[in-house]
């Protein structure tokens, strides 16, 4: 019988706040490959397995709580959405809105954006608006602006997005069996670790400060155990590793270049609660990341999304790591969304030919 994925919000539905005969606005999110990692396994002395979120449908994990966040909007008369974004939740705003019918308003740090997460903005036909600031000032500015405008608000303090984002802790542990030992993210508004540590623990039966009533509580539980969960940051954008805000953050990684988490305090909850750890990484260890894992997995990420691999390698050398251990690294967004930062110094021209195979055999060396 024909069968294709069907979305999170219907794969997922008794777990998710959306009544029957709610709208379900979809691009058929989720069901993301995880991916073995046999190049990580071999260097940690683990069991390592890549969550590969870029082959969402917008190339990154932010779809997942976009379709739930933007369904609930889709029920009500509101026509305009607003997020604040380092460039994935503002793809993701704006692809969505286009399915719903909806506006969408993005406010964006000036200069900070991946060009390819900022053509996906613009051909989604949302409005762009660029501040002289960081992240954190959008963020604040959208907050106000959802509090005294009709418009609303589509960034991870929307709580109905971290709902969605907790499908992935539950597609993790439909693959593998039960939860992992350890979970791996990267961290830069703290709403993915608080939800996956939500999702965990729904399908282990348990709550959390994020549950939400009906979501899950009353059903069986799917996994015994709940994983450790390890967030990654970058040094210069380290607010939860360093314990206080980040004024002016700074990293390569600038879907991370975040100084003051909104969930901070759900993500220090996720950190405590399950054993876990909040770890930072240097840029030079990001790239380094990112370029093992086109190299050696064939999984090409984004810079961000390098730093969870970054920070699971970091871990294995300083021996905290248990040999066998079941690691899953969330990946969370696509390597071609900001191919500049990948390609760094490279010459991206290869020597051009004459086209004949002659020609080809000499260039190949053969
Ligand atoms: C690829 O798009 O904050 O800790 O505005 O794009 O849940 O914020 C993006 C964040 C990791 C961090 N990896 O997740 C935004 C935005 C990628 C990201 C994160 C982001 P959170």
């Amino acid at each position: 019988m024909a069968h294709q994925w069907r979305g999170v919000v219907e794969e997922y539905r008794e777990r998710l706040p959306v009544a029957d005969g709610d709208p379900v606005v979809t691009l058929g999110e989720g069901g993301t490959p995880l991916v073995a990692a046999p190049a990580l396994s071999a260097r940690t002395g683990a069991d390592v397995h890549l969550k590969v979120e870029g082959a969402n449908p917008t190339g990154s994990f932010k779809d997942r709580g976009m379709t739930v966040a933007m369904s609930k909007v889709a029920a009500t008369p509101t026509e305009l959405v607003v997020c604040a974004s380092t460039g994935n939740t503002s793809a993701s705003a704006a692809a969505y809105a286009v399915r719903a019918g909806l506006r969408c308003a993005v406010v964006l740090p000036a200069g900070k954006i991946a060009a390819g997460k900022l053509a996906q903005a613009i051909v989604h036909g949302a409005t762009l608006v660029a501040v002289d600031g960081n992240f954190d000032d959008c963020l604040r500015i959208v907050r106000e602006l959802a509090d005294r405008y009709p418009a609303a608000l589509v960034n991870s303090v929307n709580p109905y997005r971290l709902q969605g984002q907790k499908t992935a802790a539950f597609e993790v542990v439909d693959a593998l069996g039960d939860a992992p030992d350890i979970h791996v993210l990267p961290v830069g508004n703290a709403g993915n670790i608080s939800a996956y540590w939500l999702g965990y623990n729904e399908y282990a039966g348990r709550t959390t400060a994020a549950s939400l009533p009906g979501t899950g509580a009353d059903l069986p539980p799917v996994a015994t155990r709940t994983p450790r969960m390890w967030g990654v940051q970058a040094d210069g954008a380290a607010p939860l590793v360093k314990g206080v805000a980040v004024e002016h953050p700074e990293t390569v990684a600038t879907a991370i270049r975040i100084g003051n988490p909104a969930s901070w305090d759900l993500a220090e909850a996720a950190r405590t609660d399950s054993g876990g750890r909040i770890d930072a990484v240097t840029d030079a260890q990001i790239l380094a990341a990112q370029a093992l894992l086109a190299a050696e997995v064939g999984v090409f990420v984004e810079p961000a999304s390098a730093a969870s691999v970054a920070g699971l390698l970091q871990a294995a050398e300083l021996g905290r790591v248990p040999a066998g251990a079941q690691v899953v690294c969330t990946v969370t967004g696509n390597g071609l969304k900001d191919t500049a930062t990948a390609l760094g110094q490279a010459d991206v021209e290869p020597a051009v030919i004459a086209p004949t195979l002659g020609a080809a055999v000499a260039a190949l060396g053969l």
